[in-house]
């Protein structure tokens, strides 16, 4: 078989990654070949991504491919879910993309539910209800009367958007559509009716393409300036968490998944959606897999708010990295505090650390004194957090779930996948950590006719990383914790 060299471009909230995969005999070796900073920018209040400088970025990753004469045969991209950009008639871009964690959309959904109930809603998407879904930034945007919403002729999601400027083509990937609550779960296709409230019709949509087709070849301009050839840009999954999801390294069906990064989303994966009172009451959502497979899942805050906080002490000349974060936590006493990572207050707060000593206030606990205690406070929680979706997750799941496994940057951390076995009760097995980057890649191999299908990917998975497993320990004593938490989170079970 001929060795095939791939691009995945991987964007999240804090950075955006090239990395190089190459397919030989069914042994996929990756790299990173850049890494740029992405964040988001306050203009007037408003706030946004920077497009233009990911671009920017991507261009250079390109010219960096050729001066290391690296041979890529295709491209794929995949980033954070909900934001998008407006096109003018004349194919323009109408402005940079709002961020999701603007908060245009506070108090915008129940807006929105006047003239679309809620339940309503659920049924047809199937999506959780977030406020920063684009249904909601689309319907905040129209009220604001933003000019850019007024005057477009197409949107495009981010993936989207970033495939459209290397290639001047312009499609709907479903994955990625599927985080908009616009996507009707069962046809899905983009449902008219919920546009309607922002006063958009259907056709601002390009028509949806699946994981696996091809967008059109980079453009002319752009080889040109870079020197790199004109090769396939692929629709990968471009919703992220699909991409990683695509390359959790499970032998059967059996497993729960937890994607964790700046969001930890919890899940399994389904042949159909499951739309119900319960999964609405609960907020789970049913968002779009590959090869037709649904993602039902939660989002729930993971590493935002440890990232929050690490900026702060950088700030204030404690730049700690990741290790010594990890022993800062290990040393300090457990279960001292909790928070619900969930609570809106940890949403976008102007100071993290001042967020959390409040939160304590207000719950009767003792405010975190130092970063040690901080750390171990916000792994402590998450590690509950997780149990509880856990818990609520078995009672949708068609099969036992048997084990967890945890895929992303977050599986990097050891101490919190052993708090996560032990407080569910279940073995956790880590990585890989380059899931979403992995998912890109494989997804393209798949385009290119290189592996048959998602089993095949996950085969070439387990063959090539290596997996930690983490059993359950001490699982009286974190039990009788997670009561504690339940009760100082008020959270019901
Ligand atoms: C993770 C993610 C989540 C999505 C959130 C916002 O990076 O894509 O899946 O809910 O970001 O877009």
């Amino acid at each position: 078989m001929k060795q095939h060299t791939m691009l995945a471009f991987d964007l999240g909230a804090t950075s955006g990654r090239g990395i190089i995969g190459t397919l030989n005999n069914n042994r996929l070796e990756t790299y990173e070949i850049s890494r740029f900073p992405n964040r988001v920018i306050n203009i007037h209040g408003k706030l946004y991504w920077n497009l233009l400088s990911i671009f920017e970025s991507m261009k250079e990753t390109l010219a960096e491919c050729v001066r290391r004469k690296i041979p890529v045969d295709s491209i794929g991209i995949d980033t954070w879910g909900v934001d998008f950009v407006y096109l003018g008639k004349d194919g323009s871009l109408l402005s940079m993309p709002r961020a999701y964690r603007d908060p245009y959309t506070e108090r915008i959904p129940e807006q929105y539910f006047t003239h679309i109930p809620r339940e309503e809603v659920y049924r047809i998407t199937g999506t959780q209800i977030m406020n920063f879904n684009s249904v909601y930034q689309l319907y905040a945007a129209r009220k604001e009367n933003y000019a850019p919403h007024l005057h477009a002729d197409k949107i495009l999601f981010i993936p989207d958007a970033l495939a459209y400027l290397l290639t001047g083509k312009c499609v709907c990937e479903y994955t990625i559509a599927s985080t908009a609550q616009l996507l009707n779960a069962r046809s899905r296709e983009i449902e008219p009716a919920l546009l309607q409230p922002a006063g958009m019709g259907k056709d601002v949509f390009p028509g949806i393409v699946f994981p696996g087709e091809k967008i059109g070849l980079l453009s002319e301009l752009i080889s040109r300036e870079t020197g790199f050839p004109r090769v396939p840009v692929i629709s990968v999954a471009g919703h992220d968490t699909a991409s990683a999801i695509a390359a959790v390294p499970a032998q059967d069906e059996k497993f729960a998944y937890l994607s964790s990064g700046t969001w930890s989303l919890m899940g399994i994966e389904l042949e159909e959606p499951i739309i119900t009172k319960d999964s609405y009451r609960m907020n789970f959502t049913n968002e779009g897999g590959i090869e037709g497979t649904i993602r039902f899942l939660k989002n729930i805050t993971g590493m935002w708010i440890l990232e929050e906080c690490l900026k702060i002490w950088k700030r204030n000349d404690k730049p700690y990295d990741y290790e010594e974060i990890i022993l800062m936590a290990q040393k300090e006493k457990p279960f001292q505090r909790f928070i619900d990572p969930d609570s809106p207050t940890f949403a976008c707060p102007k100071d993290m650390l001042k967020a959390i000593a409040e939160y304590c206030s207000e719950t009767g606990q003792l405010p975190p004194e130092n970063g040690a205690e901080t750390v171990r406070c916000i792994f402590d929680s998450l590690a509950m957090k997780y149990n509880y979706v856990l818990g609520r997750l078995k009672k949708f799941a068609p099969f036992p779930i048997e084990k967890l496994h945890i895929i992303g940057g977050g599986a990097k951390n050891p101490l919190l996948n052993q708090f996560t076995a032990n407080t569910t009760g279940i073995p956790v097995i880590s990585g890989p950590a380059e899931a979403t980057a992995i998912g890109n890649l494989l997804l393209q191999a798949k385009a290119l006719g290189l592996v048959e299908n998602r089993h095949d990917m996950r085969r070439i998975i387990r063959n090539g990383i290596r997996m930690e497993t983490f059993m359950p320990v001490e699982t009286d004593k974190w039990q009788k914790a997670y009561r504690e938490f339940l009760n100082i989170t008020r959270l019901e079970e």
